[in-house]
């Protein structure tokens, strides 16, 4: 059986942090699907289809991993895709509450798809889209932060 898992986010825009959740998720699983969902509580600066290919841009040498977007709730879309797990990040004690409570709702949803979460490499336990597009805004350097690509991006945005 093939081991799906989705690994659902704003990634408005995709950091170095969700890489390496991405990026170490594909080694665990046969295939990872990215899938962009619109954080209702977040305005986002970056239309869904800028961050599908900001992703596909960054996530293209990675052959078990494509990227998607959808609109609807989660556990109908990793039903729908027939994937087995959510996978998630976990920065600092702080995410933790917010993702108890999502993980929770969806297994109450659906008992058979398991959320994994993967702790952070500690360089990346600060970095948060949000704190990024703050930086990008008064022009400071985020090449520590996102690919060349999404800084380039960002630049367009703020120029
Ligand atoms: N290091 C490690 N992981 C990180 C880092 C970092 N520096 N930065 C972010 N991450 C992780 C996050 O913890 C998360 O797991 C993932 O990367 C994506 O992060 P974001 O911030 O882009 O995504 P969120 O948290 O805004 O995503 C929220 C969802 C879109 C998943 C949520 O709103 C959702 O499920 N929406 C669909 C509707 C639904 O089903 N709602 C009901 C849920 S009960």
């Amino acid at each position: 059986m093939t081991r799906r898992a989705i690994c659902p986010g704003s990634f408005d825009p995709v950091t170095f942090g969700h890489l390496d959740i991405i990026q170490r998720g594909a080694k665990i699983f046969d295939e990872v699907i990215v899938a962009v969902f619109n954080n209702q509580s977040k305005s986002p600066l970056f239309t869904v289809e800028e961050r599908l290919e900001l992703l596909r841009e960054t996530t293209k040498h990675l052959p078990n991993v494509s990227v998607d977007d959808s609109k609807g709730l989660l556990i109908d879309y990793a039903r729908q895709q027939k994937a087995s797990a959510i996978l998630r990040g976990l920065r600092a004690v702080s995410d933790f509450e917010y993702e108890m409570q999502i993980t929770s709702m969806n297994r109450k949803l659906d008992e058979d798809i398991e959320t994994f979460f993967m702790m952070t490499n500690n360089q990346y336990s600060f970095l948060s889209s949000s704190i990024v597009k703050e930086v990008a805004k008064y022009k400071a350097n985020v090449s520590d932060l996102v690919p060349d690509t999404v800084e380039r991006a960002l630049n367009e945005k703020f120029s």
